[in-house]
């Protein structure tokens, strides 16, 4: 799925800024046809934005069921003969759009892109209406699940009504992601798919174009980043060699740009995409994570898209700040934990040179109990492999020409010991592979190496472990013995290579004790460097992601204190202790 990108033959028109907004309270916007008409009884809300925190009420926070947006617009007149698409780059989770009253498009999943085709409900030059309803439910067939749960008993009013989600951040919901308008040709360029490999000096880029509404020849030319011509091609899929090609690399985001064009009988120039382009190769041995044929390690965190006010709603100012933190600490890589980020976020990615393992929001999957297992009829099921599928062709299909992405992550923690979670993550395995064979895939997993039923599905085992905080919490000094002994297991039983995707302590900014107790930046300091130790000494490990960037909303429960509070940064983003030992470590290793 191509990003809204302008150029000769294409436009893009914003819808960002402030719209109508209500909550429906009595769930009743879709009996009443509340699209058919304007919006009322309304208040202001940015898009894009997270809802929940925006505005006073606490029962505008906490919401649960569906949320309308409207705003009203204007088509250029000049694209009176174009196609023109409408485009939200992501609503959390399910969200259904009218345009002048009609339906034009539903979508189920809270972190990718959907869009319509308006062309022929929209009038060019005249005033129209889009009105988007947003639901933040979540159910056993949704990625990340959930459950509404009556609460009847003596202690509720009749009615009373909560949604379960077993994830750990707050269910911020809304328009997250820009809303676009874009033209395009009646004939265009509808998908284009690159891979590439190095032989040699030289660089090699396959492509492969899709395009619809006509049968238009195409023609390709590859450009450097001074917009030299350094290779061109006619016809839908080939290959082009680029001599003496500079690689994309972590820290050097080098990008090419792959201009297509279609071409008409006349030769005349009909549509016009560009995409950047970053030549490098990927592979995984039984010990090491290569990139570009050398050994690469992972240095970085798990994050979130998450801050003050927006919450989950793409800022162009945190994202550009976010990247300036990870290069000031010395990271070069992180995790999309635990759902796909904001397309302007991988963009800058592949400029800023940074590695990143993509997630789907499989997240919150893991058991109740033992004898309450989380992959049955009730719960995790066929319903939810098939969206968990849906889901996977999407993120590919979005991201799968980046460059910084090394990795696809199926899930994060799900119950993989569990006996129905092999012929589901073994699908889901399967589906990822073959859609793309290029990149390593990986499951993110805190099962134990001897209970884990899936690894043997992925190319890397990746772990997320807290010893010292949630088992034995106190103890540093059994850290070193504890994670020794447990990655080399994995490295045994599995033979592949193994990193930690999370290890991490709640810190509370200004809180000080010595020697270290909880909560104090002291423990979380003396955390790192007991984890540190091990790492340094293991051949098979490639790689470590803190957990978290910053500190985070969560839901409200006894163990979060306004939120989870492992960041190495506060949420506002200054550094706690532990960022300066990170950085000393990161920049020197
Ligand atoms: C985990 C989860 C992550 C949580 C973290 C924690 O294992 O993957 O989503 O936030 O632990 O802090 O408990």
């Amino acid at each position: 799925m191509l990003y809204p990108r302008e150029s000769e033959t294409r436009e893009v028109k914003d819808l960002s800024g402030i719209w109508k907004f209500k909550i429906d309270k009595g769930n009743e916007g879709y009996a009443k046809k509340w699209y058919a008409e304007p919006l009322s009884d309304t208040i202001l809300m940015p898009v894009p934005a997270s809802y929940n925190d925006i505005t006073q009420d606490a029962a505008i926070r906490d919401h649960i069921g569906d949320a309308w947006y409207e705003k009203m617009f204007f088509v250029p007149v000049s694209w009176q003969d174009k196609r023109i698409i409408l485009r939200i780059g992501s609503a959390t989770h399910h969200a259904t759009v009218w345009v002048n009253g009609e339906k034009t498009v539903e979508h189920k999943g809270g972190y990718l892109p959907f869009e319509a085709d308006v062309t022929t409900i929209v009038r060019a030059g005249e005033e129209n209406r889009v009105t988007v309803t947003v639901s933040n439910v979540l159910d056993w067939t949704t990625l990340p699940p959930g459950q509404i749960r009556k609460l009847e008993d003596d202690m509720h009013p009749k009615g009373y009504q909560i949604q379960d989600y077993f994830h750990d951040f707050f269910n911020y919901s809304g328009i997250h992601r820009p809303v676009r308008l874009y033209s395009t040709p009646g004939t265009y360029i509808d998908d284009v798919t690159v891979t590439t490999d190095i032989d040699g000096t030289d660089g090699i880029v396959f492509y492969d174009v899709t395009t619809a509404g006509g049968n238009p020849a195409v023609r390709v030319r590859f450009l450097d980043e001074n917009g030299k011509e350094v290779a061109k091609k006619d016809g839908t899929s080939g290959e082009l060699v680029v001599k003496k090609a500079r690689l994309w690399e972590p820290g050097d985001g080098y990008l090419y740009t792959l201009l297509i064009e279609t071409i008409t009988g006349h030769g005349t120039v009909e549509d016009r995409y560009r995409l950047p382009i970053g030549i490098r190769t990927v592979r995984v041995t039984e010990e090491e994570f290569l990139i570009n044929g050398k050994p690469f390690y992972f240095k970085g965190f798990g994050k979130h898209e998450d801050m003050d006010i927006r919450g989950k709603g793409l800022d162009r100012a945190v994202i550009v700040k976010d990247f300036n933190l990870l290069k000031w600490i010395g990271a070069n890589s992180f995790r999309t934990s635990h759902y796909p980020y904001s397309e302007e976020l991988m963009n800058l990615a592949d400029r800023e040179g940074f590695a990143i393992i993509d997630e789907s929001p499989a997240v919150g999957m893991n058991s109740f109990s033992p004898r309450n297992p989380y992959f049955c009829e009730e719960r995790i099921h066929d319903a939810t492999l098939e969206n968990h599928i849906q889901v996977m062709e999407e993120l590919i299909k979005r991201d799968k020409n980046h460059p910084c992405v090394v990795m696809w992550s199926v899930a994060n923690e799900a119950a993989t010991f569990e006996e129905g979670a092999e012929p589901y993550f073994k699908k889901v395995a399967e589906v990822t592979r073959k859609l793309d064979p290029s990149r390593p895939i990986t499951i993110v997993n805190s099962s134990r190496p001897d209970q884990c039923r899936v690894a043997q599905f992925f190319d890397v085992v990746c772990l997320n472990r807290y010893y010292s905080w949630y088992f034995d919490p106190g103890h540093l000094e059994l850290i070193e013995y504890q994670l020794e002994q447990e990655l080399k297991a994995w490295h045994d039983l599995i033979g592949k290579p193994v990193m930690l995707t999370e290890y991490g302590a709640d810190t509370i900014d200004g809180f000080h004790q010595d020697p270290p107790v909880m909560f104090s930046e002291e423990y979380q300091c003396e955390f790192l460097d007991q984890y540190h130790k091990v790492f340094d000494e293991l051949d098979f490990f490639i790689g470590e992601h803190v957990w978290n960037f910053a500190d985070f909303a969560t839901k409200q429960g006894i163990t979060r204190i306004i939120g989870n509070r492992k960041g190495v940064f506060t949420r506002q983003r200054q550094p706690k202790a532990a960022a300066h030992i990170l950085r000393k470590r990161w920049l020197n290793k």
